[in-house]
Parts: C-alpha cells; structure tokens; sequence
C-alpha cells in the first residue's frame, strides 16, 4: 500500500491564516490515485440531469473518481423504450464524459425487474426470451468497447433468499433466464467483465447464500460469468453486514471478481457528529473489506452528493448518506474515512493539521485547492471561529472566479470577498468555488474573515 508524500509548509497568522499543510498531498491524492495505488479503482454513479450542473460535474470529472456507472441511462425503459427501437443517446451522453476525464465505464444493467418499459410486461410468455436476447444484444453490442463491465443481471433474488419470480423473465424462463443472458451478453462483448448484481448480500446470511450457490452453480455449467457485484446499500441504523471481507472472499474463492457496486451509508436525518462518526466507519470497513480481497476490484459510490442521492425520495426521513453534502462541500469524516482506508492521509481540516485554536469570537479560515486541471481549479475555503462572516482575499496569480456555492461572491481584480448564503452562516461554514488559473503557479492566498 502506497502512501503518498506530505506537503510540509503551514502559514500562520493571527486572526489572518491560511492552512496550507498538505497543500502538494492534497493537489495529487485523490480517492482514484489512493485506489490505484491498491491496484483498484474508485468511482461515482452519475445521472445525465446532473451533467449540466456545472459545479458538480468539475468534482466528478476532476480526478477523484477513476470510474463511473450511469445510474439511469442504461437500463431498459431508457434503451429500449419501444420494442426493437434503441436510443443510446443518455447512455453515449455518460461515456463521454467519462471517456473526456479519464474514467471507466461500469455498463448497468442489461436485465433488472424495475424501469422495464410496460411493453415487455405485456409480451406473451412464449416471446419473452427472445425480446430479452434482442435486447441484451443490441444494447451490448452498442456500448462494445465503452464499457469494461456489465451488471447482465441485477437482483435476482428475494431478501429470504429466494428467486425473485415476480420478474418476468423468471415468470417466462423460470432461473433459466440468468445463464441465457450471460451467454448472449458474452456472444455480444466478449471482453467486457459478465457481473450478476444484489443488494442485501454484502454480509452473510441466506441472500448471500442463495447468491453464493447460484454462482457456484452457474461456475459449474461453464456459464460465462466474471463477477459479483455488492451494491452496499447500507444503513448506520441497521448495523454492519455481517462479516463482510469474508464474504467477499468465499466468492472470489469460486473464481470471480467482487466489486462494490453502489455503495452508500444512509441515516436517519437529521446529520449529527455521532451519526457521522458512525457513517465514517462503515465506509472505512468497507474499504478495507475490498482492499484486503485480491478480487475484490474497485469501489464505486452510487453518487457522490447528497445533491443527487436517490434516498431521500425512497426512504423518507433518510439520507446524508454520500461523503460529499448536499452543497457540494466534502465531509471529512466520510472522506478522511475513505481516503485513510486506501492508505491516504486525512485531509484538512482535520486535527493534525490545525495550529493553535482561534480565539473565542475571532474568526479564521483556511483555504484549499481541492483539485486542479489545464486551465481551472477547485477551490474550498472552511470559516470557524464567527457567525455572519466575511471572507476576504487577494490573488496573486490572476486567478477568476467562474462560479462559488455556499456563498455569493464578488471579485473585483484580483480581490475576492465572499458572504455566507443565508444557511450557511454558521460555523464551521464551507464553501466552494471553480476558477481560472494560468496553469504554472496557483499560489495559496491568505484569507482574512471578519
Ligand atoms: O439511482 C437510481 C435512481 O435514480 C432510480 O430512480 C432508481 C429506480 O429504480 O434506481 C436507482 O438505482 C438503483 C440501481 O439501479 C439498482 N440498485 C438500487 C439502486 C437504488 O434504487
């Protein structure tokens, strides 16, 4: 396990001070290149609505993520919404974007019971498998090369176990229908990763079971079948899955890559420290669960912003389940969680980073490039210490706010003043921006606050 070099210098000044420990670490650690330096990758689902949000996509595409899955555009009702008439345009949408920031493509999913277009429940039982083979087919053989993966088949169980044969492909084919549609995705794309993918069998018990024996089984008959995903839709109020690394490992043991495929840890909101101090470890112990098994082949967060978590609208009351808020701002227990798991270090703010506490009343902030590319750099600023702050600083490199969240700001040359948005006055307060830079020097300002 690799761990990357701290940045040594810290700049201190009373009432002014910028923090700028780690400053080199934190320019070239990122989730991606902690999980490469595993041999693995880490990655964010993403959705095409969100592709025009211009704040969260420099996130996405800035070098924290090294993959990501569409978490809509492949699935059935958005390619074959008619039978035998495909639109690929979302799912092309995706893989460009992922192909202009260097990320890899995790395809999702071929065959799943939801978001099944009504035609396809209406067919008579003698015409399901050959729609289900046209479809597999055509969308395979579209994204042929785009994708390194497949999950062909997506929850094919019942939590106790049993095969989920509500499906129509089960109604039609009974569990036949799983060995049929790996057999025609691997006629389609014989290099893309062949998954079958589930929720609830992250830990052991009878769904994993009933997961491990069909593996096993389909292993057996010389089914074309290359991994198992683990959603890891987890929840700090129902506890952690039961020995998790090991049961990751006994389905490596049968001769197949393991993946976290949608990982998120949700709660009951609201967020306070110790919901999120739980949260952290669950993230932490599934990192390490995946790094501790050969097999076990990246990690991928099902978004990485509560800005666009599906929880919310499915488990009223919950969510905060993503490492990253709803502003956009990092949490640095869920990320430092993350990040230390890969074998990174914490980043700031964090305690050892901190010099002495400001005076009571008195307020300070510390200023951070989160990431940079040819011609643009995030850049996050975290005020404690005051209530109804201003932040103010000077560039010293030309440097241009294009957009800031969590704030309204103004800049007039090279002098930058920021005022809270009205929630976000209270300290610790965070907010970020994108800007311009001139791509040789991006010198860390000192940020006076009052
Ligand atoms: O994230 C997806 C959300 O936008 C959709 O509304 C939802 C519809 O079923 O599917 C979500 O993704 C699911 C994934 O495809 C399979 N595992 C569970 C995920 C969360 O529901």
């Amino acid at each position: 396990m690799k761990k990357l070099a701290l940045g040594a210098a810290t700049v201190l000044a009373l009432g002014t001070f910028a923090v700028i420990t780690n400053q080199a670490e934190a320019a070239t650690q990122t989730l991606q290149s902690l999980a490469a330096a595993n041999g693995r990758y880490f990655g964010s689902a993403t959705d095409n609505p969100e592709l025009s949000d211009t704040a969260y996509t420099a996130i996405l595409g800035g070098g924290e993520f090294g993959q990501t899955t569409p978490g809509n555009a492949m699935k059935w009702d958005s390619t074959e919404p008619a039978q035998n008439s495909f639109s690929y345009a979302k799912g092309d949408a995706v893989v460009s974007f992922a192909q202009a920031h260097d990320m890899k493509v995790r395809g999702h999913t071929l065959l799943w019971h939801n978001q099944l277009p009504g035609w396809v429940a209406q067919l008579p039982a003698a015409q399901v498998q050959a729609a289900m083979e046209n479809h597999i087919t055509n969308v395979a053989t579209h994204f042929k090369g785009k994708v390194f993966a497949w999950d062909v088949v997506n929850e094919p169980f019942n939590d106790d176990g049993t095969f989920r044969t509500t499906s129509p492909f089960y109604a039609a084919m009974g569990s036949d229908y799983i060995a049929d549609a790996f057999r025609t995705a691997r006629a389609a794309d014989p290099d893309a990763k062949l998954y079958i993918n589930d929720y609830n069998t992250d830990g052991q018990g009878a769904k994993a079971d009933a997961m491990y024996n069909l593996v096993k089984t389909l292993k057996a008959q010389g089914v074309p079948i290359d991994g198992v995903g683990f959603q890891a839709h987890l929840a700090i109020q129902y506890g952690f899955p039961t020995n998790m690394q090991a049961n990751l490992q006994r389905f490596a043991d049968l001769g197949v890559d393991v993946a976290i495929t949608e990982l998120d840890v949700r709660m009951v909101l609201p967020r306070d420290s110790a919901k999120d101090a739980t949260q952290a470890t669950y993230y932490t112990n599934v990192v390490k669960a995946c790094v501790a098994v050969t097999r076990c082949v990246g990690i991928t967060i099902w978004d990485y912003t509560d800005k666009y978590s599906w929880i919310p609208g499915v488990f009223s009351g919950q969510g905060a389940a993503l490492p990253w808020d709803d502003s956009l701002a990092r949490k640095p227990t869920a990320y430092n969680a993350i990040a230390t798991a890969l074998g990174g270090v914490a980043e700031s703010p964090s305690p050892t980073k901190s010099t002495s506490p400001p005076p009571t009343g008195a307020c300070s902030a510390t200023y951070r490039i989160v990431g940079s590319w040819p011609g643009g750099f995030q850049g996050e600023v975290t005020v404690t210490g005051k209530s109804a702050w201003t932040a103010t600083w000077t560039f010293a490199n030309g440097q241009t706010i294009s957009q800031l969240w969590g704030g309204t700001v103004t800049q007039s040359g090279s002098s930058v003043t920021v005022a809270p948005a009205s929630w976000n006055s209270t300290p610790p307060a965070t907010f970020g921006f994108l800007a311009s830079w001139n791509n040789s020097t991006n010198a860390i300002p000192a940020v006076t606050c009052s």
